[in-house]
């Protein structure tokens, strides 16, 4: 059988002493904490469309990477080969989980009937693999962006037809997903915004939407689908304005349209800095709000200002993501999926080992560091302390209904001023830092 990634043997933990690039120093999968392994807390996926499809192309400059998978010209023989290199990645890396784009598996073909049985074909493939290994499917999704005829919108789009080819589209993923066992389903709305309002209906957009999403449910619960429907919130590119702005925005459309049931977030690394926020203040309005549900890991670049899908590496990163995500109980069906690419210059087939590994191990690290703090407590003790007020008294007759805006103007009257107190944001980070 070919071997795709020659050289490279399965990657074992070796600990943080060794100097064995292909080796992890933190992330040890059988490793116990809190009563789970590190493998069932982060769930770590691969992303197909980033590692075996992406190439290195920009918008200034042509691919970079040469794959053997890409090497035999017929279309659908490629498909094959990379399918068969993608689990020969996933097993040799050791990750349990991956996730796929309909387009990025099976190239489209001439008509919606030839696409959807070239589908077939590689789920078929996919599906033995999937027996072979015991990697399972983390999420699935359709590619409603690339298209030219998806270039106003999908199920935003000004032409009833386009969203009626989107639907044909979801319902074949949703399909396929269910077929390879997926334990998700994910929507992001690519082209579900604008590029001008001069020629746009918002309203109808949004109402439009909402339905679209009212049929994926109505379908998923008829074909029995168990998996989780996510939404995955950016807010532009490649539109302008992207409807799915960010967890605000997406949680306020889930609920004006009655679909907060059916759907929690797939919280981006950096679409959340996109958006204006920290990765962690998109995870804990997701875990506030009790619809966190994946997470698609990565990092953006503070100097570049667009979705640079970098691998991610900061540990204070990964250490407030993981503090966030274990308050909020942990993934039940999500996981940590890298939608993450390698930077052009890296074009050997290794270097996608070496990114996986330094993102690993950035969660591994991120996770030893989360619990390790969480079990210190001084910074839950202070935050507790510092809302104590509404746990009894004053602040819990407020919660309760008990007293209205007479009763405290009467109480201020008689209290005068309040006393501030210290928020310790300083020696907060400095706690924060004795983990890292
Ligand atoms: C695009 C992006 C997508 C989604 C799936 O920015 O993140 O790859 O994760 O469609
Ligand atoms: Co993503």
């Amino acid at each position: 059988m070919t071997e795709y990634f020659p050289g490279v043997s399965p990657i074992r933990y070796e600990g943080p002493d060794s100097k064995n690039p292909l080796s992890f120093k933190h992330y040890n999968p059988k490793q116990k904490i809190l009563g789970k392994t590190m493998a069932e807390h982060l769930r770590f996926a691969v992303c197909y469309w980033h590692t075996f499809k992406g190439l290195g192309g920009d918008m200034f400059g042509l691919p970079t990477m040469l794959r053997r998978y890409n090497g035999a010209g017929d279309e659908m023989r490629v498909a094959e080969e990379t399918m068969v290199a993608a689990f020969e990645f996933f097993t040799k890396l050791g990750v349990n989980y991956w996730c796929f784009h309909d387009a990025d598996i099976a190239p489209e073909g001439a008509t919606l009937a030839e696409t959807n049985k070239r589908l077939d074909a590689i789920v078929k493939l996919a599906k033995q693999l999937q027996r072979d290994t015991g990697v399972k499917v983390l999420w699935g999704t359709s590619n409603l962006f690339s298209n030219r005829r998806f270039m106003a919108g999908a199920a935003t789009n000004p032409s009833p037809t386009v969203f009626a080819y989107a639907a044909s589209k979801v319902k074949k993923a949703v399909e396929i997903t269910k077929e390879l066992g997926g334990e998700g389903y994910v929507f992001w709305g690519g082209r579900e915004g604008y590029d001008t309002l001069l020629n746009t209906d918002m309203k109808r957009e949004f109402d439009q939407l909402g339905a679209f999403l009212h049929m994926a449910v109505d379908y998923k619960k008829k074909i029995r689908f168990r998996g989780q429907f996510y939404i995955e919130p950016k807010p532009k590119e490649p539109t302008k304005h992207q409807y799915d702005s960010d967890a605000g925005s997406c949680y306020a459309f889930l609920q004006h349209y009655k679909l907060t049931n059916d759907f929690k977030l797939n919280i981006e690394a950096n679409h959340a800095t996109l958006a204006g926020h920290t990765f962690q203040h998109e995870l804990a309005f997701a875990v506030a709000n009790g619809i966190l549900g994946s997470v698609d890991a990565n990092r953006g670049d503070t100097l570049l200002g667009w979705d640079t899908d970098q691998f991610p590496t900061d540990l204070y990163d990964t250490t407030l993501a993981m503090i966030t995500i274990l308050k909020g109980g942990g993934f039940t069906t999500g996981g940590l999926n890298f939608d993450a690419k390698l930077r052009r210059q890296s074009i050997d087939p290794v270097d996608l080992f070496h990114a996986h590994i330094g993102a690993m191990d950035a969660f591994a690290r991120g996770l030893k560091n989360a619990v390790a703090l969480i079990k210190d407590g001084r910074i839950d003790k202070f935050v507790k302390q510092r809302y104590a007020g509404w746990d009894k008294g004053l602040g819990s007759d407020i919660l309760k209904g008990k007293v209205g805006f007479e009763q405290l103007e009467a109480l201020t009257l008689k209290q005068g001023e309040p006393e501030p107190q210290s928020g310790r944001q300083e020696l907060l980070e400095n706690i924060l830092n004795e983990f890292i």
